[in-house]
């Protein structure tokens, strides 16, 4: 049995209308990432990083997910596939995905920062809501910032030790821990393909190009 790993970034669900971070008129280009993504920004100014997700969570309702998550959907579930993301959208579940790890966590989720509770996010957070479990006023986006640990590591490195192929799907592999995998199958032995509107980079053994409600499909069928 050919074990895989999928990877999947920002550009997969680039055509269902939610923005990139690092291509042009990204979301890094309209948001300083320090002021957004991090801890150190979230103590600094609560209400702008939670005006910022919220933004994002409403966008994210009024998406549909597209034929790469459709595509990614029919392999999920399978013994010999392990489906990881960064993208902290929930199109895949809407195509019907089981079992997606969210190594960056999920906008549908609201995490306690005092004592680690998580719970469904309303469509807008209140920074001062008291947490359901022990009453603190510290609620925040259960998201993956800069400098904390993504989620599932032990899961997602053992995967990456088994794997046969490794497949990364619309990401730029600019974030650590998610750009050295492609390094982590190689060693396992793994055959390392990369499905992007452009190449990121030279790290792969194959490149398909094209947008990803193409490429993926096309890969999966
Ligand atoms: C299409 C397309 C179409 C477009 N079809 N494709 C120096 C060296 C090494 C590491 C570090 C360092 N200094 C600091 C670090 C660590 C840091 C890091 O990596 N920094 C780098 C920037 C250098 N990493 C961390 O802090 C992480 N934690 C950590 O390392 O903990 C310690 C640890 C130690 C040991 C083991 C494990 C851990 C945490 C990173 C958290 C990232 N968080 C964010 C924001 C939160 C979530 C959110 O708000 O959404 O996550 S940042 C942002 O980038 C987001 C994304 O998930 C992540 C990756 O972005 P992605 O998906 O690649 O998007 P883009 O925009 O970059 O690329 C889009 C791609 O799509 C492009 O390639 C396009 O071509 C393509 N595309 N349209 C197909 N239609």
């Amino acid at each position: 049995m050919k074990r895989i790993v999928v990877l999947s970034g920002a550009g997969l669900s680039a055509e269902s209308g939610l923005g990139t971070f690092r291509d042009v008129g990204g979301l890094w280009s309209q948001y300083d990432l320090a002021d957004v993504a991090t801890p150190e920004g979230f103590a600094r100014d609560p209400a702008l990083v939670h005006a910022f997700y919220d933004a994002r969570r409403a966008n994210m309702a009024g998406a549909r997910p597209n034929a790469a998550h459709a595509a990614l959907a029919r392999l999920s579930g399978r013994d010999d596939v392990t489906l990881v993301t960064q993208n902290i959208d929930d199109l895949l579940e809407r195509a019907g995905a089981r079992s997606v790890i969210h190594m960056h966590g999920e906008l549908s989720r609201a995490l306690c920062a005092v004592c680690g509770h998580r719970w469904d996010a309303p469509p807008v957070m209140e920074p001062a809501a008291p947490c359901p479990a022990c009453d603190a006023a510290a609620t925040r986006p259960d998201v993956v910032w800069f400098g904390e640990m993504p989620y599932h590591m032990e899961t997602i490195e053992r995967a990456l030790g088994d794997a046969d192929l490794f497949v990364s799907i619309g990401t730029s592999g600019t974030v650590y821990p998610a750009a050295g995998f492609v390094e982590a199958a190689r060693m396992a032995g793994a055959e390392t393909l990369e499905l992007n509107l452009e190449a990121s980079g030279g790290r792969f053994d194959a490149v398909r190009e094209g947008p990803a409600s193409v490429v993926v499909p096309d890969w999966v069928a």
